[in-house]
Parts: structure tokens; C-alpha cells; sequence
């Protein structure tokens, strides 16, 4: 018999999946914020959670409970706003779960069950940060990271990152292909597939490091062609968007979602990691690339576009904003999903005229304090100009 207890739990989430989103009051001319997030953890079914058989649970505990829903990838199919985010469950361990809505801000629903992918590789421990790439061959392919336990070093904590490659045509039927290779750099996270052919190719962004949680020497955003996607082996990564001392990304960056197609160039929206006192600081920053070689930055705006804000900031990896999914409509209009503190998933509304406007006229990082006050002031005067003459 179904515990009585069941139907009141699925009440309360029926309430929160109806819950419409609202803009929220913060203005910055760039994209609006929402109030709600789109997931979280209490959007999980409670299916997925709770043994519903009173005999067997007479308590109605939740036996396998859901920690957190974050940094999702995200493609419009069949007319509907999908995400396949990142869930956790108490065990630490992430799985993927693709959730629809109807308009892309509120209303996401997970489907029946989570994705099963094809368990190829017995030495991984754990998958996470999925990207969709809808790719001109006509596949829709997801590239994550795919973690194992490094075995040649005895700390514990010690893990390999790699990069997961996955297609389907529907989010439903997965194939799995074996792990990237890239021959200059032992680890991998944070790696993209660019949703055209370049030079004929299969073209990667990639996060050369040479640790797990450390980049090292990689200086930032790489860039390599592969021949074969169901063998895919990259020689040369060349450096894109680079790691500068003393900017949002000193310590880190890697691509989020899949490069935006526009008249200037292709739009990235990355992220970028500092070091602070209180740990590691996340935000989301963007760039372009150009049309023809899109390895080569045409333009950088300085500092972030979105950096965590209110409640954003705090979660079970405080300071921290990801994206590694976005969707960007026919009529211009774009979605950037973002993840919050790695605890919950958010949506940000703009479009690509708003974003061409941000990437190309927004004054570069000048990258001294002494630059930075001179590019502030000349806007000042400009803009005392401007009101006396008004
Ligand atoms: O905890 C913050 C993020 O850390 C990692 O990103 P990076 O590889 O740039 O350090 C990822 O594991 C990501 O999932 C996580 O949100």
C-alpha cells in the first residue's frame, strides 16, 4: 500500500513546479535575473527519493535523498527548453536528469527517470557538468567530466579528470564514445564541443591542467580539431581566452555554453576563478571569438557579467556562479542557465543584440589600477559633459 504520507509530499512539490518565476527588481541593461531558481533540490521527484510502500517504510523516510540540482547544459528539441542538469544525491555521487518547461524560466519537470549512460568506463566514480552541443552533423552530444580515483597517488582525495562524450538524437537513447584524448595535457574538465565543423573537423574547447583541481601551466581556455569524433585524439590546444594575473580569471576559467552564433563573431560565456581569502570566487565573464577562426578572441570585456548575488553566494561551495548551458532562440531572445554555490540551478534572460552591445563595447580589462581609474574617469567627464550640455 502507497504511504498516505507520499501524496502530501507530491502536493507540496506540485505547488513549487507551478510556482511562476518573476523578473527580479536588479538592473544592470545586460540580462535580467529571476527571483526563483528553475531546480533545486526539492524539484526531484519524490519517487526518486522515498520507498512509497508502507510496509517497506513505514516512517516514509527518504532513502536515497537528493542534495543538490546545478550546472546544467541546455538545447531547445521538439519546441520545449531542456536541461540536462547535474544532480547529487547524499552520496556525493552526480548523475544526469534532463528536466522540460514550456517557456524556459519556470515549470522545468524532470522526466520519469534519470539518464542511464552506457557504464563504459569501471574506473569512474562520478560524471558531472554535462554540455549540449546540437552539432551541424546532426547529433545532439553531451561532453562531461568523467572522474576516477587517481591510483598512482595514495592521498585519498586524489582524482583524474576527463572528458565524457556522449550523443543522442532525443535526450533519451544515449551512445556513449570513448573519452577524449588530448596528448598535451594529462587532465581534462570543463570541455566543449563547438556546434560546427572548423577546417572540416570536429572542433574542441578544452581546460588543459595538470592536476585535478589545479590548471597549473594551462593558461586558459584551449582550443583543438580532432578528425574522428568516435575516436576523438587532439594534438595541439592552442590558447584561447587566457588566465591573467590579477583578473576574474588568475586562477582559472573554462567554456560554458556552446559559442553563440552572431554577425560579429561567436559569443562565449565562460567562467572565471579567483583566489581569495575566504577560498575560490566563481563568476561567469564573456568573450568573442571570430567567425572564421574561432580559437582567436576578437573581443574581452573586462571583469564578469554575472557574479553570485542575496542567496546566490551561499550554498555547499559558497562564491561560486557556473554556467555551462544556454539557449539562444531565433528571435534573438537568450537563455543563460546558471548555477548557484553548486546547490541550485537559475535561469538569466537577455538576447543577442543586448550581448553583441556587452561583448564589443564594453572597455577591455585594463589591467592596472592605475589604467582602470583613467578608462572610469574618461566615462565620468564624458558623462558631465553630456549632463551640463543637456
Ligand atoms: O565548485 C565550483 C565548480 O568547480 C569545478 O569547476 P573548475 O573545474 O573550473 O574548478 C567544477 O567541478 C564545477 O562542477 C563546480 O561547479
Amino acid at each position: 500500500m502507497i504511504h498516505p504520507a507520499y501524496y502530501e509530499e507530491k502536493a507540496k512539490q506540485e505547488e513549487l513546479l507551478a510556482r511562476k518565476n518573476v523578473k527580479s527588481g536588479s538592473y544592470n541593461g545586460i540580462f535580467t535575473r529571476y527571483m526563483y531558481p528553475v531546480l533545486t533540490a526539492a524539484h526531484a521527484p519524490v519517487e526518486w527519493q522515498y520507498d512509497l510502500d508502507q510496509d517497506m517504510n513505514p516512517y516514509f523516510m527518504k532513502r536515497l535523498g537528493i542534495n543538490a540540482v546545478f550546472n546544467a547544459g541546455a538545447v531547445k528539441l521538439n519546441g520545449k527548453y531542456c536541461v540536462v542538469a547535474r544532480v547529487e544525491g547524499w552520496d556525493r555521487k552526480s548523475f544526469f536528469a534532463v528536466a522540460e518547461s514550456d517557456n524556459g524560466i519556470d515549470g522545468f519537470r524532470f522526466r520519469e527517470e534519470p539518464v542511464l549512460l552506457p557504464d563504459t568506463c569501471p574506473e569512474e566514480t562520478n560524471v558531472y557538468d554535462m554540455r549540449l552541443t546540437q552539432h551541424e552533423d546532426g547529433w545532439i552530444y553531451g561532453v562531461f567530466c568523467s572522474e576516477s580515483k587517481d591510483v598512482e597517488n595514495s592521498d585519498l582525495s586524489a582524482a583524474v579528470a576527463a572528458a565524457g562524450i556522449v550523443r543522442t538524437k532525443d535526450l533519451q537513447k544515449w551512445e556513449r564514445l570513448p573519452n577524449l584524448v588530448t596528448l598535451q595535457s594529462p587532465q581534462q574538465r570543463n570541455v566543449l564541443l563547438h556546434p560546427y565543423f572548423v577546417n572540416g573537423k570536429y572542433a574542441f574547447y578544452t581546460r588543459p591542467m595538470d592536476g585535478f583541481i589545479n590548471t597549473g601551466s594551462g593558461g586558459g581556455i584551449g582550443f583543438g580539431l580532432c578528425d574522428d569524433i568516435a575516436r576523438a585524439v587532439i594534438g595541439e590546444e592552442i590558447i584561447t581566452s587566457r588566465r591573467r594575473y590579477h583578473t576574474i580569471t588568475e586562477s582559472k576559467n573554462g567554456a560554458g555554453a556552446v559559442p553563440i552564433r552572431t554577425d560579429r563573431g561567436f559569443i562565449h560565456i565562460a567562467h572565471g576563478v579567483r583566489n581569495t581569502a575566504a577560498g575560490l570566487r566563481y563568476v561567469i565573464y564573456a568573450f568573442a571569438t571570430d567567425l572564421e577562426k574561432p580559437w582567436q578572441v576578437i573581443a574581452e570585456p573586462g571583469g564578469y557579467l554575472i557574479a553570485p548575488e542575496g542567496e546566490e553566494r551561499v550554498g555547499d561551495v559558497s562564491n561560486v556562479v557556473f554556467t555551462n548551458g544556454a539557449i539562444a532562440e531565433e528571435d534573438g531572445r537568450v537563455l543563460i542557465y546558471y548555477a548557484s554555490s553548486d546547490t541550485r540551478l537559475h535561469v538569466a534572460e537577455t538576447d543577442i543584440k543586448h550581448l553583441t552591445d556587452y561583448v564589443f563595447n564594453t572597455p577591455p580589462d585594463a589591467l592596472r589600477s592605475a589604467d582602470c581609474v583613467k578608462q572610469r574617469v574618461s566615462l565620468i567627464r564624458r558623462n558631465r559633459e553630456l549632463l551640463e550640455n543637456k
